[in-house]
């Protein structure tokens, strides 16, 4: 289940958090694909509850209030998601759908429809769709099933944490071959429509054994697509960050990927300046990060905790625009775990959803002519993943392959290194310029620096001028400025001129 699956040896996902599925259709065959993207994270398809009030509008959180498991969202119905499906494993870019499956929608809800009219009642734990009714949740079954009888109040508790609501969410009974069962026609639907994995959310919240007998009940992926006999890529959303809590990401790492939040956090410590940049080139297992490379799911920043909640804090995020682009590039450039890139839209309040029309139907990212999304200072898609120093670092990471890191060289605000004798990369924080001459590991050549520049490969050709001269023994003059647009460089095997 750790294996992402991506198409000829591509190394990368993005989040393409809210993004509406027509426009991940689009976007697989217009730059993912083309910018070798390994595959997306999609926010959740399932049906959902339709939160509204005027204080919150229609907030990007409803979609983690499950109603039942057919695909229609705010982003899109079946046939969309079937055509996004297609048209991406096509480009060669592989989708990873959002799975949340721990909870049902908040107790709160009480007599409704969702977003594709399916019935709910929460006073009565009934969900007609999937059909779930009050004998599949855990806090109805009494206080020696939850023992706060209802929420969630501790993490010190392994049994409150799994069988008790988060916040307030329906808290379903894995442990049930009939939850399991449906969970599982659920997965199998999108496996056979031809995804290739699942993020788990609220992982921590479920018993791990639950969690390996769903897994375990799973297709294998769809043979238009996949070879024979592929497992789904899972991976788990288990937030551990050494705070001595009852639950550990270690008690996952043996069934799937997790993601690790302490990665980010580190990172975007270091990138912030209370560390050196050189004490990133032991950085890994040794340095504190719990999750081993084959295991981790790592990221920056995420949907919820570049709000400030679900982990939380001090990670960086699109607003610290040169810190944040530096981080993605370090992370993409270091052979550690399978990295996901967040795309977000831009927010001011924690619950603003995506942009959008009066009528709340999302709205579709348009490009400037140099590839960026369209948008103001405070509204619409941010799109990390077009900015040239993240998406030419995603081909590099490709390039440098299993490479080690070697050359490294730095100090407290420079670091430059080479992955063996395909890629090399150059940092400056914070106004530190390069000017040395460095060991970059690359055969001699003229290479583009992808930092500034795009890369025509028919022509072999640099779309500007800015290029790395590598002699003989693998020496180039490297320099930067260190300020805004001008703190990153790097080359790899795949663009020389
Ligand atoms: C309200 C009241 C409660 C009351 C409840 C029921 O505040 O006191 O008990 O009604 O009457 C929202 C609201 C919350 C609201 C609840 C139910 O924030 O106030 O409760 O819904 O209506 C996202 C948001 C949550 C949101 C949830 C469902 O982040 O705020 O809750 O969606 O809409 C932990 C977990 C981790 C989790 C993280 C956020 O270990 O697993 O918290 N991360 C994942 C997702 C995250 C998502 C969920 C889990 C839930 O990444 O985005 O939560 O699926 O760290
Ligand atoms: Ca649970």
């Amino acid at each position: 289940y750790k294996n992402p699956n991506t198409a000829g040896g591509r190394t990368a996902m993005v989040h393409l958090f809210e993004w509406p599925w027509r426009s991940i259709a689009r976007e697989c065959e217009d730059f993912l694909g083309p910018h070798s993207f390994g595959g997306v994270q999609i926010s959740p398809p399932h049906e959902h509850r339709i939160l509204y009030d005027t204080n919150i509008q229609r907030p990007w959180y409803e979609a983690y209030q499950p109603v039942s498991y057919k695909l229609v969202s705010r982003r899109g119905n079946r046939a969309e998601f079937i055509d996004m499906v297609q048209r991406c494993n096509n480009a060669g870019v592989r989708i990873y759908v959002d799975a949340v499956v721990n909870h049902m929608c908040g107790g709160d809800a009480g007599v409704g429809k969702g977003y594709g009219d399916s019935a709910y009642d929460t006073d009565a734990y009934a969900f007609a769709e999937v059909p779930y009714d009050i004998s599949h949740f855990n806090v109805p079954q009494g206080y020696e099933q939850c023992p706060t009888g209802g929420p969630i109040n501790t993490y010190n508790s392994a049994q409150i944490v799994r069988n008790c609501n988060l916040e307030g969410l329906l808290d379903l009974d894995h442990s049930q071959g009939y939850v399991r069962d449906r969970i599982v026609d659920y997965f199998n639907d999108v496996i056979n429509i031809g995804v290739a994995g699942f993020r788990v959310d609220a992982s921590k919240h479920m018993w791990p054994d639950n969690i390996q007998a769903i897994f375990d009940m799973t297709d294998n992926l769809n043979t238009a697509y996949f070879p024979g006999n592929t497992r789904p890529f899972f991976y788990q959303e288990v937030i551990d960050q050494d705070t001595g809590e009852a639950v550990t990401a270690a008690e996952y790492i043996n069934i799937a990927r997790v993601t690790d939040f302490i990665y980010g956090r580190e990172v975007s410590e270091t990138f912030k300046g209370y560390k050196s940049l050189d004490s990133l080139s032991s950085f890994g297992i040794h340095w504190g990060v719990k999750i081993s490379d084959e295991t981790a799911v790592v990221f920056i920043d995420n949907h919820d905790n570049q709000r400030g909640h679900g982990g939380g804090g001090n990670v960086l995020m699109y607003k610290n625009q040169e810190d944040y682009k530096l981080a993605i590039a370090f992370m993409l450039s270091w052979p550690h775990g399978f990295p996901r890139i967040m795309s977000s839209y831009k927010f001011d309040q924690q619950w603003t959803g995506p942009p959008a029309d009066n009528d709340w139907n999302t709205e579709e990212p348009t490009f400037n002519a140099d590839g960026s999304c369209v948008s103001t200072d405070s509204y619409g898609w941010v799109c990390e993943h077009r900015w040239r120093g993240i998406k030419n670092m995603v081909e590099w990471r490709n390039q440098a392959g299993t490479e080690p890191v070697q050359n490294f060289w730095g100090d407290y605000s420079r670091l430059a290194f080479s992955r063996g004798n395909r890629a090399f990369i150059a940092i400056g924080r914070g106004g530190s310029s390069i000017n040395e001459r460095l060991q970059t590991g690359l055969p001699s050549g003229e290479y583009c620096n992808m930092a500034v520049v795009d890369y025509d490969s028919s022509a072999r050709s640099c779309t500007g001028h800015s290029t790395v001269n590598v002699d003989s023994s693998g020496y180039a003059d490297i320099s930067i400025s260190g300020n805004s647009g001008d703190n990153l460089l790097f080359i790899h095997v795949g663009a020389s001129k």
